[in-house]
């Protein structure tokens, strides 16, 4: 094991643990997928794939028809050890999410009914929306918090289109959705024309830019998926922060564990927590699954799989965090003046 760790950490500038290499080894002992093996160990892609490599040259694993197995050396290993094969328990009723889309049933077809013809993922933007019922379920869940009756909602990127399904509800008494890819306006555009509803604007805009002064503290709630390098967390969440209004105002995002370390993670809370002083309320795991985005292929992530086998099932997925604001509470609103940095560090991988 020390071993493994040691050629590990030599090829690879992402924090490993001994801990990282039992998670992968639990998952291969689950799951012979490479990305369904991602999924489960809940170690970065790039860390998942380097494990994997020197798993195999020390003929502990071994690849199959595009099948990662353990080798009999392998499975002594993992006897050894006491590592058991991962098991994911997720409640069959709510997905694991924690609340009821049921209310929201009629929404829902709705919602798969407008968004038939959406505009799909951009790789220049990193885009990958989520289920239908996931959105549904972001919807139920900001509801369920009292973020939404009567409330003055901001969506920071939409690409989930998850203004279409808060329009739908017609909960808020104000949405604002803004993105930089124009296709994904115009789509909102018209489907709130179509619908006749008016309670909505939308604007173009990097979000590398900070958002027009009259947007500052005019929300109760927002919520953004931002690319997953500290710079668009910050960007993405912090803008979100400065749009609210002030005290005990709410924040809806989410955060994967494919592509931020744990390390990353604590670099992520420490903003939160030092930086923009709100605290955490809630935090579940999975609730955002996302949909093959279709540019596989093209990714850092395929080249780096040792099996080039696109996915077949939704492997990526991330947390949804809850923030609240309180006294002293604050967000960011300088410009950034990066490029790429905003979608690519050492640990992302889909971009
Ligand atoms: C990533 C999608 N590269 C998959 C494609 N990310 C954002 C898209 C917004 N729906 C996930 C970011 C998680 N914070």
């Amino acid at each position: 094991m020390e071993n493994i760790l040691e050629k590990v950490k030599k090829r690879i500038d992402i924090p490993v643990y001994k801990r990282s290499i039992e998670n992968v080894l639990s998952a291969i002992l689950a799951n012979g997928d490479f990305w369904n093996i991602v999924a489960l160990s809940e170690e970065p892609l790039p860390l998942v794939a380097e494990i994997i490599k020197v798993l195999e040259e020390e003929g502990l694993v071994k690849i199959e028809n595009n099948t990662i197995k353990l080798t009999e050396k392998g499975l002594e290993l993992t006897k050894k050890y006491g590592i058991s094969k991962r098991e994911e328990l997720v409640c069959g009723c709510c997905e694991g999410r924690g609340v009821s889309i049921k209310q929201f049933s009629d929404i829902l077809e709705k919602f798969k009914e407008i968004t038939k013809d959406r505009p799909l993922p951009k790789h220049e933007y990193d885009q990958g929306f989520v289920t239908p019922e996931c959105t549904i379920a972001r919807v139920a869940l900001m509801h369920s918090r009292g973020d939404l009756f009567n409330k003055e909602v901001l969506v920071l990127g939409d690409d989930d289109l998850t203004s279409i399904a808060l329009m739908l509800t017609n909960l808020p008494k104000r949405i604002v959705a803004v993105d930089i890819d124009e296709r994904l306006m115009n789509f909102i555009k018209e489907t709130a024309e179509k619908l006749n509803y008016k309670n909505i604007e939308v604007i173009t805009l990097d979000l590398r830019k900070p958002l027009p002064e009259s947007y500052a503290k005019k929300f109760d709630t927002f919520i953004t998926d931002p690319p997953e390098t500290v710079y668009a967390i910050r960007t993405f969440i912090g803008r979100g922060i400065s749009s609210l209004k002030g005290e005990r105002c709410a924040g809806y995002f989410g955060i994967t564990r494919r592509e931020s370390s744990l390390d990353k993670w604590r670099e992520i809370q420490k903003i939160l927590l030092n930086e923009f002083n709100v605290v955490i309320t809630d935090l579940i795991k999975d609730f955002n699954h996302y949909i093959n985005w279709g540019y596989e292929e093209e990714t850092r992530a395929w080249k780096l799989s040792p099996v080039k086998k696109k996915p077949e099932k939704i492997w990526y997925k991330s947390y949804m965090f809850r923030i609240e604001t309180l006294k002293d509470s604050k967000g960011f609103e300088e410009e950034v003046n990066i490029g790429d940095e905003l979608y690519n560090d050492s640990e992302s991988s889909t971009t």
